[in-house]
């Protein structure tokens, strides 16, 4: 059955996603006095803390960043309890905003779109969701996440396990219990790091089977004092000014002492003080050249292998977890919570991929060419495809029915990350080609909603109302996105920041790494000189 969203005349707007994005998205375009509404494919507003409520999933930015700046009142109510906020914690901040702010009226939950299509004759927009839902509107934006499709490799017999199958991405609601049971985790990046110290707790025993040997830092999450709370509290707007034009999204110090000018030994206290304090102060607050310079990279490395002897009692398994693949940094840092300690565990046994690879899930586990192993539950923590995954799961069809997924056959061409050439009045939240997963993410979130938001309005006073962006833009930026990744040494590590993680996915360096102050003031530039790099058209000529 078909439902018109809209059945009177077209919406000004339709955004995609609950999420931080969404939320925020609807509300500011509905306060600009806009027609809009919102589709999200889960049952409840959360996006990334929706799906994601797998055992230990938290979030790696301090509890006093990771939130909305756009809520001066709600800043000063909300309690900051713990260094980092679990995901429960952010679900119902999140859950509490959208209440506050009366936004679940415009959203139709349980709606997952799979086709948006332009209508170049009338210069409007039809979303389908596969419910049945359909809307059309002037403008889409989309707010559909960097990390909301998972990733599921394709194992030979992984339909045939007989036990229980979970991906840490679609964690289920209902509570699991490990209690006794056999389980095996694959993967061991950001998600698998926290996930495992927390089901080793639990299971009966626990078999991690690792491809890649990763980084972790320790997080040293903790109860926050109360005292530095209060004086937070007091400086917010502050904080909040300081964040915004901050290189991460964060206001934290960066260092620009290179590791290489300090003796052996005073680099080495301070790393150990960094890794005593937590977080990504290691990457950032110890020396300014880890991830630009190899050799300054390596005494990073070096000195987390050598935390790895230091923790992990056996050898063996100490040698299995140290990371060589790629330099110190250039995959997604993780944050850990006792990961590396886990393996000293009786119940939990390491088993390298590398070494032994893996054949085939089979009806009672995984067999490894090492051997079998009977398991109750397999946990997949296999990560995501990255940033285009989820935009090109959305059906996207712009001018001549051209698709989004052959636009970027060759891998994402956008303008700022945020518009694509051929797909006109489409807007893409931490899309591709902006700092997005680079930064600390509401941050980057908001600055791009009140970008549009401001455009949108900006159009409608001077009676536009198509924006698209230019060819020759596009391919600027696609190329400086390029560029600029090619100073550091992100490039050299396979991973799902490059798409690396995805088979047959292009090789390009995906989020923006030239810094969201930097980013953000390309922005204001060319929202400055009337939209450059857009081609403006009348509403009227849109829709003849
Ligand atoms: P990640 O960081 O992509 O990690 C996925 C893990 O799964 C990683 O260890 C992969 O090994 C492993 N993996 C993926 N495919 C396979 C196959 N086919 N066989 C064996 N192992 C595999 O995803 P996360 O969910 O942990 O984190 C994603 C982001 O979410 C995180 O960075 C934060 O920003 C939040 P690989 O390293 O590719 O060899």
């Amino acid at each position: 059955m078909t439902e018109e969203i809209n059945d009177a005349a077209p919406l000004d707007a339709v955004v995609i996603g609950a999420g931080f994005a969404g939320l925020y998205m609807l509300y500011r375009l509905r306060e600009q006095g806009f027609s809009v509404h919102g589709f999200e494919q889960g049952d409840g507003v959360g996006g990334t803390w929706y799906w994601n409520r797998y055992p230990g999933a938290r979030c790696d930015s301090e509890i006093m960043y990771y939130s909305y700046s756009f809520l001066p009142d709600l800043e000063q109510e909300w309690p900051l309890k713990e260094r980092y906020p679990g995901q429960p914690e952010i679900l119902r901040y999140l859950e509490h905003v959208a209440d506050r702010l009366d936004l679940r009226k415009d959203f139709t939950f349980g709606a997952k779109v799979t086709a948006i299509e332009y209508d170049e004759a009338t210069g409007r927009w039809t979303v389908r969701t596969e419910q049945g839902q359909t809307a059309t509107a002037r403008y889409v934006v989309t707010a559909v996440g960097c990390l909301s499709t998972a990733n599921r490799p394709d194992f030979a017999g992984a339909d045939s396990f007989q036990g229980v199958s979970l991906h840490t991405g679609r964690w289920p609601h209902e509570p699991v219990d490990f209690t006794g049971k056999r389980v095996g985790i694959i993967g061991t990046g950001a998600s698998g790091i926290q996930a495992i110290p927390v089901i080793a707790e639990q299971a009966g025993h626990l078999t991690v089977f690792q491809r890649t040997a990763q980084f972790t830092i320790p997080a040293e999450n903790k109860p926050l004092d109360q005292h530095f709370v209060a004086m937070w509290k007091q400086n917010y707007r502050e904080w909040r000014r300081r964040t915004r034009q901050s290189a991460g999204g964060a206001p934290v110090s960066r260092s620009t002492v290179s590791a290489l000018e300090v003796p052996e030994d005073k680099r080495r206290a301070i790393y150990e003080g960094a890794w005593g304090a937590g977080g990504f102060t290691f990457t950032f607050g110890t020396f300014g050249d880890l991830l630009v310079d190899e050799q300054a990279n390596k005494t990073a490395a070096d000195f987390v292998r050598s935390k790895i002897d230091e923790i992990v009692s056996d050898p063996e398994v100490a040698d299995m977890l140290k990371p060589t693949a790629f330099p110190f940094g250039t995959k997604r840092l993780p944050l850990d919570t006792n990961y590396y300690e886990t393996f000293n565990r009786p119940n939990v046994d390491l088993v390298d991929l590398r070494r032994t690879p893996l054949e085939e899930i089979t009806p009672t586990g995984i067999r490894t060419s090492g051997g079998q192993y009977d398991l109750d539950m397999i946990v997949y923590a296999t990560g995501f495809d990255a940033l285009t995954g989820p935009l090109q799961a959305l059906g996207i069809r712009g001018k001549r029915g051209r698709s989004l997924a052959e636009a970027w056959a060759e891998g994402p061409r956008t303008y700022l990350g945020l518009a694509v050439p051929g797909f006109p009045n489409l807007f893409t939240i931490t899309g591709p080609g902006s700092p997005s997963v680079l930064s600390n993410m509401p941050v980057s979130i908001e600055q791009h909603v009140e970008w549009i938001g401001d455009c949108l309005a900006w159009l409608r006073d001077r009676a536009l109302g198509g924006i698209e962006a230019t060819e020759s833009a596009t391919v600027a930026w696609t190329e400086h996105v390029q560029e600029v990744a090619n100073l550091t040494l992100y490039p050299k590590a396979a991973s799902w920041y490059m798409g690396a993680n995805i088979p047959g996915k292009p090789r390009l360096f995906l989020p923006y790494i030239g810094g969201l102050d930097n980013y953000g003031r390309k922005c204001d530039e060319v929202a400055g000189n009337g939209y450059e790099g857009f081609e403006l058209s009348s509403a009227h000529a849109v829709a003849s």
